[in-house]
């Protein structure tokens, strides 16, 4: 047994939860490792919807012990809320759910500081979920951050605030003409979080790699995803962590070795919420059915998602940096509702014909789309569990997408509902 990665493969909201719902039926651990609350997984289970944004969307399969790794940044409020709002549909989740030592905190200076970023960037702004995720990652780096462990020792904890504050304060005031931030005040508010955190807390890298040992099978739940991954996304406009499969080992604290299949997820169209380059955004009539069949919202903070068409260089970037060995195509159903299906298969870029995924971040913004045009299917496929029972044009569009990504398709999403797939082995 080992470690199976469930990632995005483009700009997010691919259908990560559904498709970790469904592995997790076989998993005894699953594991959140990068990202926090500006996440937004979405869950069905029969006629109940579960939304979660910091919780790994394992919680909903019973007897599943989930964890939140040591690369995710935890707002314990957040935490808080989520595990009310579970344990009051039903759910059991105190015993089942682990939040690693090792994780940095999200504090409210770092929500004030995330909404004065994207003020001062004016239209450059990056299109934040405004969850302080930013400055908590940033801190983390700077050597100023604040972990759940520093929760249980009193002294440590004003002393590490104390000196995340330093310059932080200074800004506030003199900057922002605000009030400063009172560090025994946070004290209060962070040991008011002990009675929740302390039977939470635990090395989850440790369980993960003795569950391992174990034979278990173990399945590490991507956020945000490849294409918003600080290092190979569209930077700027990216998120601050590493959701691509290297982040993976390092936020859920496992050994590459480990790592057994990476699933790499896609919707049969394309979106992106927040700011930044998307060659294939669509701006008309087609745009707007793909947004409202598709219910194209953001889950935490309710933007609508901006849509467009597969962009498929971008995705072979993604497949080729992650090692996907197996593809899940959601929404597939979604398409049913346009007359033509477009996939972009290369870019004009400044009247060059390109076929891979720019490196430089300019060109990205000058590419304009090369389309490879398939017919549409226009009925409903919903009932479909075999993909010998979808129609001859959606079947030539899913073989182009898998020759296209050098991957074996797993699954199929073609419904909201947990049973409204096709899956494959
Ligand atoms: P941040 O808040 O610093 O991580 O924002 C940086 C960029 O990352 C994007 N981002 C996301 N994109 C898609 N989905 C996300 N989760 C929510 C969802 C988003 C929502 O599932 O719908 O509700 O709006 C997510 N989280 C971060 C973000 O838009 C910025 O472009
Ligand atoms: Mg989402």
């Amino acid at each position: 047994m080992s470690a199976t990665v469930v990632l995005g493969l483009a700009w997010g909201d691919e259908g990560k939860g559904r498709v970790c719902d469904a592995l997790a039926a076989d998993a005894s651990f699953v594991s959140r490792y990068s990202g926090g609350n500006n996440a937004g997984h979405t869950i069905r289970v029969g006629k109940e919807e579960f939304k979660v944004h910091l919780i790994p969307s394992g919680m909903v399969r019973e007897g599943v012990v989930c964890t939140v790794g040591n690369g995710v940044v935890v707002n314990p409020e957040v935490l808080a809320e989520e595990v009310g709002a579970l344990e009051g549909r039903g759910l059991e989740v105190r015993g089942r759910l682990k939040v690693d030592g090792r994780s940095h905190l999200i504090l409210p200076y770092h929500i004030r500081l995330d909404g004065h970023r994207e003020k001062a960037l004016g239209k450059a702004k990056i299109g934040t979920t405004n969850r302080g995720i930013g400055p908590a990652y940033e801190d983390k780096v700077a050597r100023v951050g604040v972990r759940v462990q520093d929760v249980f020792d009193e002294g440590i904890l004003r002393t590490k605030l104390r000196a995340a504050l330093r310059e932080k304060n200074a800004l506030f005031t003199s900057v922002y003409d605000e009030e400063p931030f009172d560090v025994e005040e946070l004290v209060r508010y962070l040991l008011s979080f002990r009675e929740l955190l302390e039977p939470m807390m635990a090395d989850t890298g440790g369980m993960l790699r003795d569950a391992l040992e174990r034979g278990e099978e173990v399945l590490l739940e991507g956020a945000q995803a490849t294409l918003l991954d600080n290092d190979f996304g569209t930077y700027p406009f990216v998120t601050s962590s590493n959701p691509s499969a290297g982040g993976a080992c390092v936020g859920a604290g496992i050994p590459p070795s480990a790592l057994g299949e990476v699933i790499g997820v896609t919707k049969a169209y394309a979106t992106r919420v927040g700011d930044g380059p998307f060659p294939t955004e669509l701006f008309d009539e087609t745009g707007e059915t793909l947004r409202r069949v598709g219910k194209e919202v953001g889950t935490t903070t309710g933007r609508p998602r901006r849509c467009g068409w597969m962009d498929l260089p971008a995705l072979q970037f993604s497949a080729s940096l992650n090692g996907i060995t197996g593809l899940a195509l959601t929404m597939l159903d979604v398409l049913s509702s346009v007359d033509e299906v477009k996939v972009c298969v290369g870019y004009e870029i400044d009247g060059r014909e390109v076929r891979d995924y720019p490196l430089s971040q300019t060109d990205l913004h000058h590419a304009k789309p090369i389309y490879e045009t398939f017919d549409g299917w226009s009925v409903d496929v919903s009932g479909c569990r075999r993909r010998e029972d979808l129609p001859e044009e959606a079947r030539s569009f899913v073989q182009f997408v898998e020759e296209g990504l050098g991957a074996p398709v797993r699954m199929i999403s073609v419904g909201p509902e947990r049973d409204q797939a096709i899956v494959e082995s």
